[in-house]
Formats: C-alpha cells, sequence, structure tokens
C-alpha cells in the first residue's frame, strides 16, 4: 500500500484536469518524474511533469476525439523528489508504480526523459511494451553510459516484449541488433494504419504498457522535445494508433516523456491531452 497517502493529498490546481478525489476512490495515479541526468542535446524535461500538470487544467474533461468523459478517476502524486543519482532515481521510480500496482491502479507516469520507462518496466512482470519514439533507443551505450535515454527499448527488451512504432532515427547497428533479436518495430515508412491494424490484432487482450517519446510526433506539432527529429506522427495519426491498441488490448500502465516546457506551451497541452485520450480510450472501449 501506498505510505504516508495524507501527505499527497492534493490542491486541485496541481493535479491532472484539476480532479479531487481520493487517492482509494481513483484508478489511474499520475506520477511526476522530473528524472533529467542522461539527456544528450536539449535540455529541461525536468520541467516538464509540472507544468503538463498546469497545461491539463486548460483540457476539458469531455474528450472529443474519444468521444468520452474522464472525471473523478486521476489521482495526482507529488512530484518525485529526485536526487540525480541516476540508479537512486530509478528505484524510486520503480517503487512508486510498484505500490500503484499493488494498490490496483493504472500508473500514468509524466517524464522527464524517456529513461523514465526503464525504471517503470522494471515494477511490471510479463506485460509487451509498446514504445513510440522517433528513435529505436536501442544503443547499446551511449558516451560510455549503459543505461541512458538513448538505449532504453534495449534495456526494456532484455526482460519484456517490446515494439516500436514510429521509428525513424538510428544506426545500422541498432538496424542489425533489432533483427537479430526480433525485434517488432513499425518504421515510420511503413503504412501505419495496416501495420496497427495487424499489431493490435497480435495483441488483443494482451497486457500492454503504452510509451510515448513526445519526439514521435512530427516537429511541426511539437516543437519543443529534447531530441527533435523531421518526418513524425501527426496527431492523428497517434491518436488512432492509440485508440486501435487500447480498445484491443489490457492496458497496464502508461507514460509521456521527452517534452521541454516553452512559451507556446504546445508541447505541454499535447502531451496533456494524450493523457486524457488514453484514459478516454481506456474507460470507453
Ligand atoms: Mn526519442
Amino acid at each position: 500500500m501506498m505510505e504516508k497517502r495524507k501527505e499527497f493529498l492534493y490542491e486541485s490546481s496541481n493535479s491532472f484536469l484539476g480532479e479531487v478525489i481520493g487517492y482509494d476512490d481513483s484508478k489511474y495515479v499520475v506520477i511526476p518524474s522530473p528524472l533529467e541526468v542522461t539527456t544528450s542535446f536539449l535540455k529541461g524535461t525536468r520541467f516538464a511533469p509540472s507544468e503538463i500538470i498546469k497545461a491539463s487544467l486548460s483540457l476539458e474533461n469531455y474528450d472529443f476525439e474519444a468521444r468520452a468523459e474522464v472525471k473523478n478517476k486521476i489521482y495526482t502524486l507529488n512530484e518525485l523528489d529526485l536526487t540525480s543519482d541516476l540508479n537512486m532515481d530509478i528505484n524510486r521510480i520503480k517503487d512508486t508504480v510498484s505500490d500503484v500496482l499493488k494498490d490496483g491502479k493504472i500508473p500514468i507516469l509524466i517524464g522527464g526523459e524517456h529513461t523514465i520507462t526503464y525504471a517503470s518496466s522494471m515494477a511490471f512482470d510479463d506485460v509487451t511494451f509498446v514504445l513510440f519514439d522517433a528513435h529505436a533507443d536501442f544503443k547499446e551505450s551511449f558516451n560510455g553510459v549503459e543505461i541512458t535515454h538513448a538505449s532504453v527499448s534495449r534495456l526494456i527488451s532484455k526482460s519484456k516484449k517490446i515494439v516500436l512504432i514510429g521509428v525513424r532515427s538510428l544506426s545500422s547497428d541498432e538496424i542489425r541488433e533489432l533483427k537479430s533479436k526480433d525485434v517488432k518495430v513499425i518504421y515510420q515508412s511503413e503504412n501505419l494504419d495496416r501495420e496497427i491494424k495487424k499489431l493490435s490484432r497480435s495483441l488483443n487482450g494482451k497486457k500492454v504498457y503504452i510509451s510515448i517519446d513526445a519526439d514521435v510526433l512530427d516537429p511541426c506539432v511539437i516543437q519543443s522535445i529534447g531530441t527533435p527529429q523531421p518526418g513524425g506522427l501527426s496527431y492523428f495519426q497517434l491518436f488512432n494508433s492509440l485508440k486501435a491498441i487500447v480498445k484491443h488490448s489490457h492496458l497496464v500502465g502508461f507514460d509521456v516523456s521527452e517534452v521541454i516546457p516553452s512559451q507556446t506551451k504546445i508541447a505541454e497541452v499535447t502531451a496533456a491531452k494524450l493523457i486524457v485520450d488514453v484514459i478516454a480510450l481506456n474507460e470507453f472501449h
């Protein structure tokens, strides 16, 4: 059980979508995870969790795309107090996710860098990780370090089944590795609708964790991200992919990462909307 629950009581202005419900009554638990230790290009993802929560207050509870209302479902934890010691922070995230799972709830992590997904993955058994990302993140090491945001999917693949979607940036070594390890990759250049349909059918009824690295979206949709890459998904391509996967599978966890807060707030609002979308789709399929 979650310890010291009273400490987590929230002002509505600090809670996702302004939801005001008790932890016990919630089905989804937002875990603000401001991890930023290994980012390599642009900095600032550590400020995203609180900004994405603030941005969520500008959204309607009614999700027009999903044709569904999200109300009295979400509890928001206080932002995790991280230390910048990567191993300690990974354990802190993993332990929090484990607590939420033990209480029978669905964890929703807001990063932070994409490495939060690796930390979160350690709290799960027998779950397929569906990772939306412009990058394969399958590097053996990055600048000599093994645990980084560029090796997230490789690290997860050591103990879990993974699927990568929207990939358009990787090395020839990574292509070889992905092939040799028989990892399912839906590249950005492929027919997305057809491939997502096939994937959804194969995930039918299975436990799935969905992770969105915001850079899977086209930089025209959101500019303010850690490692932008041209030529990505539109919002509706991502929404429709989420819809197909959520409707067919059994969602056990979700995260969004790599947003950097900016003046326009577009990235923050988009990340918040994707969280509402996933919850709305999961509630009403
Ligand atoms: Mn990425």
